[in-house]
């Protein structure tokens, strides 16, 4: 008989696998194809099983020391999103920007930066790995995203949480190209995930996502939202987009993506 460890060893190897093994094309470009998707979602199933398994809901993603910190860390995706609303926010520093917690909550939030860096935070040295292959490690700091839903109240039938961004990365007429992302709750109230508002110790720069992008450490890049704008807590992600939860989910990738 094969004991329970080795079998969750290669339980863990084959979860591992499906998502970087078979040669995905980059975050930037359109190209999984549906038969690649199927063989990706039995994986996807396979690698949050083990995930919560082997590492339970609180683990925590691991943590660096400021000289392993990457020197040249790449942006990825929209590094500088064109809509003329965001452009007149950064052209100000962000002074007039908020972020709209809302959704299925009891109190919808209107939070200035102010307001974030005002509110429990959290400052981590983590990898940030892509589904292209690359990683880099770096510094964020920001608000730890559940005590600010404890604030706003969520309600009994908020399943999810959705992040809408400030940039269209596929130019649409339906708007199915704006970025967007969904997770889980109980990410959501994970110690690391936070709304990042800085980057290796300055304010998170227009490539990597001001004023503010999250970041959900034991999943994949693409699930951090950058610029985001509006935040809301929903009991299903089937109307958003193309209904798979998240600007990639929508063009094959993952939803939970977990590593
Ligand atoms: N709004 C928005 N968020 C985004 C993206 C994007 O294009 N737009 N790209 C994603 C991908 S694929 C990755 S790898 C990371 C890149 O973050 P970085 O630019 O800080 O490297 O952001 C993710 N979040
Ligand atoms: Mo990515």
């Amino acid at each position: 008989m094969t004991p329970p460890d080795n079998d969750r060893r290669a339980w863990l190897r084959a979860a591992l696998a499906a998502p970087l093994g078979l040669g995905l094309a980059a975050c930037e470009r359109i190209t999984a194809s549906q038969p690649v998707n199927r063989t990706l979602d039995s994986g996807e199933t396979l690698t949050r099983r083990v995930q919560g398994m082997l590492a339970g809901p609180r683990a925590l993603a691991r943590e660096f020391t400021p000289a392993d910190i990457s020197k040249d860390f790449k942006a990825n995706g929209t590094t500088a999103p064109d809509s003329d609303a965001y452009q007149a926010l950064a052209a100000g520093g962000f002074a007039d920007w908020k972020l709209e917690i809302g959704g299925l909550v009891e109190r919808p939030l209107s939070l200035s930066l102010a307001d974030l860096r005002a509110a429990p935070g959290r400052s981590q040295i983590t990898r940030h790995d892509c589904v292209e292959g690359w990683s880099g490690i770096a510094q964020w700091r920001g608000a730890r995203l559940g005590p600010l839903l404890a604030r706003a109240g969520l309600k009994p039938a908020a399943r999810y949480i959705a992040f809408f961004c400030a940039d269209t990365l596929e130019l649409t007429l339906d708007g199915s190209g704006d970025y967007y992302e969904t997770i889980a709750i109980a990410d959501a109230f994970h110690p690391q995930t936070i709304l990042a508002y800085e980057m290796n110790g300055a304010p998170l720069p227009v490539a990597h996502g001001a004023p503010i992008r999250l970041r959900l450490e034991r999943q994949l890049g693409y699930k951090m939202a950058k610029y985001v704008m509006r935040i809301e807590a929903i009991d299903s992600f089937a109307k958003l987009g193309r209904g798979r939860g998240g600007y990639w989910e929508d063009r094959g990738y993952q939803w939970y993506a977990g590593i």
